[in-house]
Order: C-alpha cells, then sequence, then structure tokens
C-alpha cells in the first residue's frame, strides 16, 4: 500500500484549503459511502435481495453490466477500510445499513447475521475514534417490499418505522448520530420517472404517491428514533443543487423552476417547514391525509447537504413533469465526468439552506468522478479531484464567514465504488479500488485530505 506519510507531489502544503478561511473550532471531518455501493456481499449471511440487486441483471440498466455483488467487499474488508480512515485522520464515517440484510423480507425476522456485521463496523470504528454516522436509507429496498409496491403503498410507512426501531435497539447504544433517508429526490425521480434507477417506472401518479410516502416515513423514523435512542442527533440528507436552463429562454427557464421544486423542495420543505411547494399541492393533495403534514415535519438536530454541481433543465412538452434532464451546457467548466466545477453555486446553496431551514448543517456528501487508473509507477495522481476539494472548501469557508452554521464537510467517497448507472467506470473514492483483487491504494487526494485534517487541527491547536 503507498503510504499516506508519502509526499504529495503536487505539494499538499501549497494547497491547504483551510489556510485561507478558517473553519469553526469542533468542524468535523468524515468520509461517506453507502451499503449497495461498498458492501458486496450480496449473499451472504441470509441477506435478502433489493431491488438494485434485480435491476442490475436487467440487461443495458448499467454500464458493463456490472452489480454490487461484489462491489467492494467492505462487507469482509471493513477493518483495513477503517485503518484507511484512521492514516486519513477523519473524525466521522457516515455509512449506510442494507435493510434487506437486517430484514430480508423487510419486515420480521431479523437476520442476526446482517445486524452482527453492523456490530462489528460500529465496535470497530469507536475503538478508531471515529464517530458512525448511519444512515437508514440509500435506495436498497428490499425487493419483497417492492412487490408489495414498494413507496408507493402507504404501508410502507409502518415498514420503514418497524425497520427504523430495530436499527434504533440495535445500535443505537453506540450510534447517536442518524439519518433517515439519502437524497430522496433522486431516487423518487429516477426510479418513477427517467427509469435510470429501479423500480423504473414511469407513471406519475406513482412518483407524487411516492413522495408523499417516502415524507412520511422520514417523520415516523425521526419519531421513532428519538423515543428509542437516548441522546440522538438525528437529521436528514438531501441534495441540493441550484437548477439552471439549458439555454436562456423562458420555456427552459420555466422548466428549470418546476425541476428546483421537486428536486430542492419536495422532501426538505414538508420535513422542515411543514408544507410543499405550491407547484406541488394538487398531485400530492390524492395521497394526503388528515394529520399528514404534522407527522411529516417533526424536530430534526441537522440538515445534511449533498452537492456535486449544479443541475439543468429544458423545456420537454410530451413530459408529464413539464421538463427535462438537460446535460450541463458545453461553454462551462466540468469535471472529467460532465458534471460542472462551480463552487460559488456550493457556497450559495449553503447559504440558502441556512436561511430557508435555519439547522445546523452538514456538507454529507462532495466529491469529484473520474475514470482513473493508476500510473507506470503505481500511484494515482488525482490532482483535478485535490484541486476540486480546495476550491469547494475554500467556498464552504465563504459559506461559513457569511454566517452560514456548516459543521462539517464529508467527502464522497471513501473508496472507489458501484456509482449506480455507471457502474465501477466512474471512481470517487479517495482510495483507488482495484476491483479484481480488491486492493486499496490510497490516491494523491486522500494524502492531500490527511494534510488538511491535520492542518485544521493544528490551526486549532496554536
Ligand atoms: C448520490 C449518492 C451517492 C453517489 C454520489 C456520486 O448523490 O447520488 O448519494 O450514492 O454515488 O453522489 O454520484
Amino acid at each position: 500500500m503507498v503510504s499516506l506519510q508519502t509526499a504529495f507531489p503536487g505539494g499538499a502544503n501549497d494547497r491547504r484549503p483551510v489556510g485561507r478561511k478558517p473553519l469553526p473550532c469542533g468542524f468535523l471531518w468524515g468520509v461517506s459511502t453507502s451499503a449497495y455501493q461498498v458492501e458486496g456481499a450480496a449473499q451472504a449471511d441470509g441477506r435478502g435481495a433489493s431491488i438494485w440487486d434485480g435491476f442490475c441483471r436487467e440487461p443495458g440498466r448499467i454500464a458493463n453490466g456490472d452489480t454490487g455483488d461484489e462491489a467492494c467487499d467492505h462487507y469482509h474488508r471493513y477493518r483495513e477500510d477503517i485503518g484507511l480512515m484512521q492514516q486519513i485522520g477523519v473524525g466521522a464515517y457516515r455509512f449506510s445499513v442494507a435493510w434487506p440484510r437486517i430484514l430480508p423480507t423487510g419486515r420480521s425476522p431479523v437476520n442476526e447475521a446482517g445486524i452482527a456485521f453492523y456490530d462489528r463496523l460500529v465496535d470497530g470504528l469507536l475503538q478508531a475514534g471515529i464517530e458512525p454516522w448511519l444512515c437508514l436509507y440509500h435506495w436498497d429496498l428490499p425487493q419483497a417490499l417492492q412487490e408489495l409496491g414498494g413507496w408507493t403503498n402507504r404501508d410502507v410507512v409502518e415498514w420503514f418505522s418497524d425497520y427504523a426501531q430495530v436499527v434504533a435497539r440495535r445500535l443505537g447504544d453506540r450510534v447517536k448520530r442518524f439519518a433517515t433517508f439519502n437524497e430522496p429526490a433522486v431516487f423518487t425521480l429516477f426510479g418513477y420517472s427517467f427509469g435510470w434507477h429501479p423500480p423504473a417506472t414511469n407513471d406519475h401518479d406513482s412518483l407524487y404517491a411516492a413522495v408523499h410516502h417516502v415524507n412520511l416515513a422520514h417523520g415516523t423514523a425521526v419519531d421513532v428514533l428519538r423515543a428509542e435512542v437516548a441522546a440522538a442527533s438525528i437529521g436528514v440528507i438531501h441534495n441540493m443543487q441550484p437548477s439552471r436552463p439549458v439555454q436562456q429562454v423562458p420555456a427552459d427557464r420555466k422548466a428549470a423552476a418546476i425541476l428546483d421544486d421537486f428536486w430542492n423542495r419536495a422532501f426538505p420543505d414538508p420535513q422542515l417547514l411543514g408544507d410543499y411547494p405550491a407547484s406541488l399541492r394538487g398531485r400530492i393533495d390524492l395521497h394526503r391525509r388528515k394529520g399528514d403534514m404534522e407527522r411529516i415535519c417533526r424536530p430534526v438536530d441537522w440538515l445534511g447537504v449533498n452537492h456535486y454541481s449544479p443541475i439543468y433543465a429544458k423545456a420537454e412538452g410530451a413530459s408529464p413533469l413539464g421538463f427535462a434532464w438537460a446535460d450541463a451546457p458545453a461553454d462551462v467548466v466540468r469535471s472529467p465526468v460532465g458534471w460542472q466545477i462551480d463552487p460559488m453555486a456550493f457556497r450559495d446553496v449553503l447559504l440558502d439552506a441556512h436561511d430557508r431551514y435555519g439547522l445546523p448543517l452538514y456538507v454529507t456528501e462532495n466529491g469529484a468522478g473520474a475514470v482513473e487508473k493508476p500510473d507506470a509507477s503505481g500511484e494515482i495522481l488525482d490532482l483535478e479531484r485535490v484541486d476540486y476539494f480546495s476550491r469547494y472548501i475554500n467556498a464552504l469557508g465563504e459559506a461559513v464567514e457569511l454566517g452560514a452554521d456548516v459543521r462539517g464537510y464529508f467527502v464522497w467517497s471513501l473508496l472507489d465504488n458501484f456509482e449506480w448507472g455507471a457502474g465501477y467506470q466512474n471512481r470517487f473514492g479517495l482510495v483507488y479500488v482495484d476491483y479484481p483483487t480488491q486492493r486499496r491504494v490510497p490516491k494523491a487526494s486522500a494524502r492531500w485530505y490527511a494534510a488538511t485534517i491535520k492542518a485544521a487541527a493544528e490551526r486549532v491547536a496554536t
């Protein structure tokens, strides 16, 4: 393994991001992953199937026909991965629990072997001085529940709260940081409209049923976690990205505004402010019952913001949504995987989230994708990623300076991993994974992140 002590050839110290904009003391540095993307061991120890297992097997869904069957084998290699986190010096690890690993059919009985994995992971993290941040749902619904209608069946609210109760009772003696959902806007829109995620249906009414039931499941799970876990700190994680028209014409501007309501408001507004954006209310009313908004809007302790880039929309007359997803225009600065690089958009997202929701913020994902492989000497000199992080963390510092209450930052991701529809070809890790051997190789960005965390700690100490 390449040592993290190796001097960063690009000059890590020249690029220390926190030099320019000091961050608050106690600022938390972390890394994020999710269960289906890293665990692998899809058939091990009684894990049930998730909707992603079957979806990956459908021809043409995932680049190169990749699946999460093996992923990074984190299920077996979690100790080595905790060691990598220690070397980088992070204070927190955000992961998700695979619902079908601990409840193979989505409902009782509990799979003890599945729980035992999370016991080992949590204990290993605590021994290493790394705080576990547990997310209940990062998109891997048990297949058995999908067969009962999944998120479109209102009963899912009870299934989810029962699942939350199992996790709380079995892990809540040691885990205190909980998130209910990761990026509900993504899995609902991509799963119930665009066909990019399971269940890949395209029924407009199902989309809004799913939105409302996810919101209800969130609020119900917050109450369960609060009741079950002493001193719990509970949040929810949303992707927040400015929605821009692909061309400055009225029709595209209107499309971008509709996408903005869905992408940036359809979940955080009801969950944190108690109401849906006006443009969605008519659709949601078909699924709303008396008392629902009170069940959805429960007090939480923090808001997790995932942000990578702005998104683009264009007018699409044929779509019942009133917009189509669009690539970033050719004249903007883009990452190797085509996502726009715009650190000031990140700063503004944090300021807007602070103003609108008034909660402590944690950046729970930020990072840059690339198609990469080791050079002749075995190193991965991901200097573009280092540059991205450096600029984005500076933008975070500006947001703090302008008043945003941002308390932590988690890199996506610790490891290269299964990037959904893009399979393994797009890599986001600080650590390279050689999939055939599962060998981990820290990239230059891992050394840079370690230096950044160390410099921040030294600044506080001096
Ligand atoms: C998401 C998910 C992650 C992704 C990451 C890079 O934002 O889509 O939370 O699972 O892998 O964002 O696309």
